[in-house]
């Protein structure tokens, strides 16, 4: 079995830095305690999104971070990164684990009980819930209640991350809910330091009493 562990899990976002600032702030991220990296791009053209993610794949590397390539199988595959992610309007899943293989890692997202029940049986290793929080980040989302995420939590054994909105001054809300760790894209990508806030957010979930997502 893939050694997973979702507990802060960050997702990227390029947008208005310099590859070299943004993959300077990805390593500091990962020097912070993010557990797990998804590259998330939705502008590039295929050949920009495989030549970043070789880059972003090297970084991550370094930490021994699995890298997961959001929307695109044949990205990750190509750039032999350990896992995809894919949403409502990317491949079904199921397809995306024959493609995969069992050995690679595929991310899910899910906003109802019955979207991550299916999700789970056509081989998901995780599900992302949410919009916990409304969002900065440019999504096509709405808004997934505390409830909903409980009862996910509750309708399948593999780990449960929260996403949306989600910052070290509003993640008490998720306490006391089995989640196996949560999501962030801008309080981290867009944080004065990535690094100081991966180290608050970690230390921030940890608190939280998740049951921490190593399968
Ligand atoms: N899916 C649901 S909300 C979201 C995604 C990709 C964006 C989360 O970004 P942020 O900046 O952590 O709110
Ligand atoms: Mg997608």
């Amino acid at each position: 079995m893939k050694a997973l562990d979702t507990s802060l899990y960050f997702i990227t976002d390029s947008t208005g830095y310099t590859e070299e600032e943004f993959l300077y702030r990805v390593e500091r991220a990962l020097q912070g305690g993010a557990t797990l990296l998804q590259l998330r791009e939705k502008e590039k053209s295929t050949r920009e999104y495989m030549e970043l993610a070789k880059k972003v794949h090297m970084v991550a590397k370094r930490y021994q971070v699995p890298l997961i390539i959001d929307d695109r199988v044949d990205v990750a595959l190509a750039v032999d990164a350990e896992g995809v992610h894919v949403g409502a309007d990317d491949m079904p899943v199921a397809d995306a684990r024959r493609l995969m293989g069992a050995d690679r890692i595929v991310g899910a997202t899910a906003k109802t009980v019955f979207r991550a029940e299916e999700a789970f049986e056509e081989g998901a290793d995780y599900l992302g819930v949410g919009a916990i929080y409304p969002t900065t980040t440019k999504v096509k989302t709405v808004l997934t209640s505390v409830d909903t995420l409980r009862e996910i939590c509750s309708a399948v054994p593999i780990p449960v991350n929260a996403i949306g909105g989600l910052n070290r001054d509003n993640i008490d809300v998720l306490a006391g809910i089995p989640i196996a760790g949560i999501c962030a894209v801008s309080a981290i990508m867009k944080a004065d330091d990535p690094g100081q806030a991966a180290a608050e957010l970690r230390a921030g979930v940890e608190k939280l009493g998740c049951r921490c997502g190593r399968i």
